[in-house]
Parts: C-alpha cells; structure tokens; sequence
C-alpha cells in the first residue's frame, strides 16, 4: 500500500523497535475516525458529552497536564546552536538514551503510521510529515490540527520529510488492562534532531507533548528549516481585519501565554462597520513575496485553545466553533453531559464531575476545570474564519504586533520606529505570570518574540535572523507593541481590552496608509493622548520605570553572549540616553 520506500523503510526499523502488535496506516476516512473514537469510548478515554453533538470529555493523568519544558530538548550536533534558552544533550547519546525508552514501548498497543501535511494541501509553503504514534488520541486530534492521510502521503517524497515518533511510554503486557490515560510521567522526553528532521517524544499524552506536528514541528523544527530555507516560523496569529468602506489588512501577532492570543484571533469589534476574522490563532509561517511584501499562512488546521476563561464576553466565536465535533480535555463535566470551566458562566453549576472526575460543588476549594484545560476542534467550524485560511499563496501581511502582560511601565500602543526598533522590542518582549502558568503569579518573566518555549536553534540567532529580514528590495510590514494590561492605582486595568481592542487596531492602521499623525519618542512612535479615553495613564512615561526596565534588559541581553547582535545593544543605548 505504501509505495514510498524510504517511509516503508522506516516503519519497519520503528516497528522492530517498538513491537507493537500492530501497524495502521492512517488514511483519513470518517470510517477510520469513527472506529478511533469507537476505540477510545470503549476504553474510558473518551466520555461522550451528552448535551455536544459528536463530542468528547477526556480527563489526562494529573502529572500529564501540560508541555514539560524541563524534560525538553534540542538536540543539535553542537551545543551552541541550541543555545541557553534550549535543554541540550549530545544527539547520540540522546538518541541511545531514548531508544532505549522506545525499546518494546508499544507492546499490546497499536502503532499507527499518520502521514500529514502542514499548511494547505496545494500551498508551495506547506510541509509534509509523517508521525508514528501509539496513541488513537494522538490520531484523532491530529485529524482536527492538521491535514492527515492519503494526500499528505502523495506528498512526502522519498527522505525529505519530517519524521515524528510518539510513544505514551506505557507497553502492554498479555492481559493487562489499560488505564484511561495511559502515560508514563517520570520517563517523559521530548527530544528534538534538527539537522535530522525528528522528533522523539515519549511518556506524555497530553498536547504540545504528544500533538508533535505543533509545537515540536511547527515552531521548533520549522524554525531551523526556515532559516535555512530563508522562511519564518513564529508564533503568531494571524487576522484580516475589514474597515467600514470594506477595505482589508492582515496582520500578525505574537503574544505570551495569559495575553488572551485566541481572543485577539477571533475578536468581535465594538467600532461599528470593523470586522475581525481569523486565519489562524498560534503559528504563521511567513515568506516574502516576489511582489517584496511579507505573505503567511497557517499550517494547523485547527484551534487546540485553552478552554478556561473562554465565556461569551471574552471569545464567543470560540464557543460557537466548539458547539459540536469537539473533543475536550481536563474541563469539568455537567450532571445533564457537557461541559464547564471557570469563566464560562457567572454563576457556577450546583454540582459538577472536576477535571479530575471527583464531585464538586461551588463551596470546593479546588478548580472544577484544570487552568490548562483544552478544546480540539477544526478551523472549518469557526463563525469568522477568513476566506482566505487555505490559500496557497497566504495572506499579506500589513502589521506585525507584539505584545505582553505587564501592569506597568509598557504603554498601551505604539509602533516601533524602525524594524531594527522592531525587533529590539520583539526581543525584549516580557509578561507577567498569572495563576494559569506554574511558579510565582506576578513574576516578570522574559519571552522573546513569544518564542522562548518554541525557537529550535539559539535565539540570538534568531534575533540576527530578524534582523536580516530587512532588505532595499522588500516593503517591511511597521512592528507595532500593546500592552492591554495596564493598571491604575487601584489595582483595577485602565484599558476595557477585548472588543475594544479595534481602536488600538484601527489606530495602527491609519499608521500604516500614513494618515495619522504620532508622537515621536524613544519608546517609538506614541498616539496623542487625547484620541483615547484615559490617554494620561495609558500613554505616560514614567522615568524611573523605564530606567529599571533599562536595566533589566542589559542583564537580559548578556545572557546570550558574543552572539547577541550589536544592532540590538544599539537600540538599548539609545534607549538608555534617553532616560539616564
Ligand atoms: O484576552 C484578553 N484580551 C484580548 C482580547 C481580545 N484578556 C483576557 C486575558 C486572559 C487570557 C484580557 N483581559 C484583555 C484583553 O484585551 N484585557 C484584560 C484585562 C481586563 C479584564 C476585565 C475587564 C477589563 C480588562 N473588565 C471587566 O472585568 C468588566
Ligand atoms: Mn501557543
């Protein structure tokens, strides 16, 4: 059936390896998926929601929650191209090391052989892949994220194509039951070879661990291929955004975790006559144009969002996207079978299964739903998804937003002065750390580019990446910064954020057709005060505010040494002249 040698050869090392007691190849047919969910309803996995057509509830183990950046590693032939953002290890003793691991990992289970294809199936920039896995669960939410089956297969040619191997780390002996969420959280490794093209994930069951075409391909190999490859793998939305005369503007954004990204990608605008819709809500692929413009597509095929604090005030398209076909993972069960997570009602439930199946009521002292609580669901069901999601060619980009979480110092808006200004701001992107991440709430935390997590090579690479990108040839898309967190000195946030952040958008681009005019400053170029309700405090500079941020970004930069670019130490000294 498989005429492709290299991947048939392939299979065959894996299967010796792994021993399952037997291989699927996946095709993606309804028939095959249905047998999938089948599978999962009859061993627990799956509880299907009574209220949610074609939906399902799937509670993990508890230590299998969340991506375990500690156990996560880029392995690269030589340690300084992982960089000190990145875990490293020498690839072949990584790679010993997890063979071992793998070694009979999928006895009584069966393999499954999941060819896929990132980005639209006819697009140039889209990127073939093939994942191994033991997981049906692995099988059925990759449906939902990415293009799966027969065409891909047609697609991946012989050895160039990204190979991703995934083992929940739990074999099977004769007789055994199976538990609902099988995993194994002591041995969990995620394990990257960028020079190779692979991806070994073991132990874990749970999203960007074991959904290896998002975080691992998408954004840690993709990366290292786009650089090479002079492309841009990031992190980012992606929205077209329609004025009142039906003009149209696309732009990316990136944004640390706890920033509301889903949100932003699917925004209901309160000015009247804007429109908002989505292309994609966490990874671009960005190319130039031979027209010299920036263009971007979405490789997923689908939203895999937090589900805690989704309400009808924060994201209402998201809740009329996952109304049916959706699988839900670590939110509380309802007594009449749906769903229930913090923030999704006023007023909480009477009694409700949590997201670790116990009783709960609104007197419990525990949340009912996990705060990492995930919906899966296809793009195809979103309200206001672009018509332009699959075209080949991507969307042009007009703006670039970056952004972060910080109570202080960061004003609402502004727009880099320059790109090499641009970049320095996406470099030195920070965030407050809320309830939802583990570790101190209100911690500072540094994320550049949003990218911390997710950059496959050393990030001051990456930066110097950046930076080249700018070229006489090219019309580089203006950068543009928001902070929608700020705080008064009653601790209450002065901006109202969500909907109301078309103004900020709407400011942006009368920048970008050069009919609006700002204030020039060292932070970049500012609105005047007046044209936002409470202009004073979402505009002001504070001294020693800026003097301490200063600081804390010269500590920062030295972090990553002799690579670290000059031009960015360029744009801190001038930052620096300006408020010392
Ligand atoms: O997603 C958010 N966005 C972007 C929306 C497009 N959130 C939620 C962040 C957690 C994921 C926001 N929270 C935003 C925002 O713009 N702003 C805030 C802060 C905020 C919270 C509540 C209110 C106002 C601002 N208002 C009331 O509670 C009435
Ligand atoms: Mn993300």
């Amino acid at each position: 059936m498989i005429q492709n040698e290299y991947l048939q050869k392939w299979i065959e090392e894996m299967r010796t390896l792994c021993q399952p007691d037997s291989v699927q190849i996946i095709t993606g047919t309804d028939e095959e998926n249905q047998q999938l969910i089948q599978k999962l309803v009859d061993k627990k996995t799956f509880i299907p929601l009574k209220k949610r057509q074609n939906s399902y509830l799937a509670r993990s183990n508890v230590d299998d929650v969340a991506r375990v950046e500690d156990r996560t590693f880029i392995c690269s032939n030589i340690k300084d191209d992982a960089g000190p953002t990145n875990n490293w290890a020498p690839p072949d003793e990584m790679r010993k090391k997890m063979e071992g691991l793998f070694k009979g990992s999928m006895r009584g289970r069966t393999m499954y052989v999941v060819p896929y294809c990132m980005g639209p199936l006819k697009s140039p920039w889209s990127r073939v892949a093939c994942t191994i896995t033991d997981s049906a669960y692995v099988v059925v939410n990759m449906r939902m994220m990415t293009r799966i089956g027969d065409p891909a297969l047609q697609m991946l040619g012989n050895n160039d194509f990204v190979k991703c191997l995934h083992s929940v780390g739990k074999p099977l002996e004769k007789g055994q039951q199976d538990s609902t969420w099988p995993c194994n959280p002591k041995d969990t490794y995620i394990v990257h070879f960028p020079e190779k093209k692979e991806v070994w994930s073991f132990g874990s069951g749970y999203g960007g661990n074991a959904l290896l075409n998002k975080k691992c391909f998408a954004l840690r190999l993709a990366t290292s291929m786009g650089r090479k490859e002079g492309w841009m793998a990031e992190h980012m939305l992606i929205i077209g955004v329609t004025n009142p005369q039906g003009e149209k503007k696309y732009f990316t954004g990136a944004f640390p975790s706890a920033c509301g990204k889903t949100n932003l990608a699917m925004l209901t605008p309160t000015l009247p006559g804007w429109k908002v819709e989505c292309v994609g809500d966490d990874i671009a692929w960005m190319h130039w144009g031979d027209d010299g413009r920036l263009w971007a597509i979405n490789p997923e095929a689908g939203f895999f969002g937090v589900a805690s604090g989704t309400s009808p005030k924060t994201n209402i398209n998201a809740l009329k996207t996952i109304e049916k076909n959706a699988f839900f993972a670590n939110v509380a069960l309802t007594e009449d079978g749906d769903v229930w997570w913090e923030g999704l009602t006023d007023v909480p439930p009477k009694h409700l299964i949590d997201w670790k199946g116990k009783d709960w009521t609104p007197e419990s002292k525990e949340k009912a739903a996990h705060p990492n609580s995930r919906f899966t669901v296809s793009a195809k069901q979103c309200p206001v998804l672009d018509p332009n999601f699959e075209a080949p060619q991507g969307v042009p980009i007009s703006g670039i937003i970056f952004g972060g979480r910080r109570s202080t110092t960061v004003p609402l808006l502004r727009q880099a002065l320059s790109w090499q200004h641009g970049v320095f701001l996406g470099a030195g992107t920070s965030s407050e750390t809320t309830a939802a991440a583990k570790g101190a709430v209100g911690e500072l935390r540094h994320d550049p580019f949003s990218m911390l997590p997710f950059c496959g090579y050393n990030m001051a690479d990456y930066f110097a990446f950046w930076l080249q990108q700018e070229k006489p040839e090219r019309k580089m898309p203006p950068i543009f910064f928001v902070n929608w967190f700020l705080k008064d000195k009653d601790g209450k946030f002065i901006w109202p954020g969500f909907g109301d952040n078309i103004q900020a958008i709407k400011w942006m681009w009368d920048r970008i057709d050069n009919k609006k005019e700002a204030e020039k400053t060292a932070l970049g170029f500012l609105p005047k005060k007046e044209e936002f309700p409470r202009g004073d405090e979402l505009f002001a500079i504070r001294k020693e505010e800026w003097q301490k941020e200063c600081d804390d970004l010269q500590n920062y930069f030295k972090t990553f040494g002799q690579k670290m670019p000059k031009e960015l130490w360029d744009e801190l000294g001038k930052l620096k002249v300006a408020f010392f």
